[in-house]
């Protein structure tokens, strides 16, 4: 079986578009800042789906059909006119999404997610959730593409680095993986960099100065908590949702 990683949703197109849509594969959505940490707390505090919309318009033509629905998303980081909450995974509190799906547009994470669907299992990582999805991706047994979200269709270091703890998770406790792509060394080189260090990281990384310069700087300390969560969650129905708990 192989691993493979992309580092921006014009890679993970490119690469699906050269590939059988039937092919058995999961893929792994990484936007360490902010759209899979957020994803990943709503549904720990109790939100019933997740549905990733590409633009603003879209969301709202969503929210006529689910009228309880919350909507939610970043344009350059702050809330869109018009939507309940923005992208900060400190809004997303079970007082508040408890029981409600949750419609969700974002520059990069969501547009990643959807060009992601309909071409294999799809599940949510961050480093908050690591760990359990190392091991989910262990126990599905088939090919699997990391695919990062970058910024603005370009790499960046915290999806890359995240992508690196799992390639090399994966690699070390399974020999039925091999790797060609160069992405799949860089990866893990890169998190070979900063072990111990994800918080420094993130406050070094692009991303992360401009967030810390918007006032979210504890969003980033939230990001860098190293498996606080162990739920996965994944794509049904066009929705991000999990298991019973
Ligand atoms: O681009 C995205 O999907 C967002 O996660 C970016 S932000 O951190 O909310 O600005």
């Amino acid at each position: 079986m192989r691993i493979d990683v992309t580092f921006t949703p014009g890679e993970l197109k490119a690469y699906l578009a050269n590939s059988d849509r039937n092919h058995r594969r999961l893929i792994v959505i990484i936007d360490v800042l902010r759209a899979t940490t957020t994803i990943i707390t709503a549904l720990k505090n109790k939100a019933i789906w997740v549905l990733p919309v590409l633009a603003p318009e879209e969301a709202f033509e969503m929210k006529k059909v689910y009228g309880d629905a919350i909507l939610a998303g970043e344009r350059d980081g702050e809330k869109i006119d018009g939507f309940d909450l923005g992208n900060s995974p400190f809004e997303f509190t079970e007082e508040v999404v408890a029981g409600r799906g949750i419609i969700q547009s974002t520059t990069n994470g969501t547009v990643n997610i959807r060009y992601a669907m309909g071409y294999g299992e799809v599940i949510i990582c961050s480093f908050i959730n690591i760990n359990a999805v190392r091991r989910f991706c262990l126990d599905y047994n088939a090919d699997i593409l990391v695919a990062c979200s970058g910024r603005y269709n370009i790499m960046c270091l915290e999806d890359a680095v995240c992508a690196g703890i799992l390639v090399e998770g994966i690699i070390e406790q399974s020999d039925c993986y091999r790797y060609e792509m160069d992405s799949v060394i860089i990866s893990m080189h890169l998190y070979d960099e900063c072990r111990n260090e994800i918080l420094g990281m993130l406050k070094k990384s692009q991303h992360g100065r401009y967030l810390t310069s918007l006032g979210y700087g504890r969003d980033l300390e939230f990001s860098a908590k190293v498996d606080s969560t162990d739920i996965v969650p994944y794509i049904a129905d066009d929705r991000v949702v999990i298991g019973l708990q």
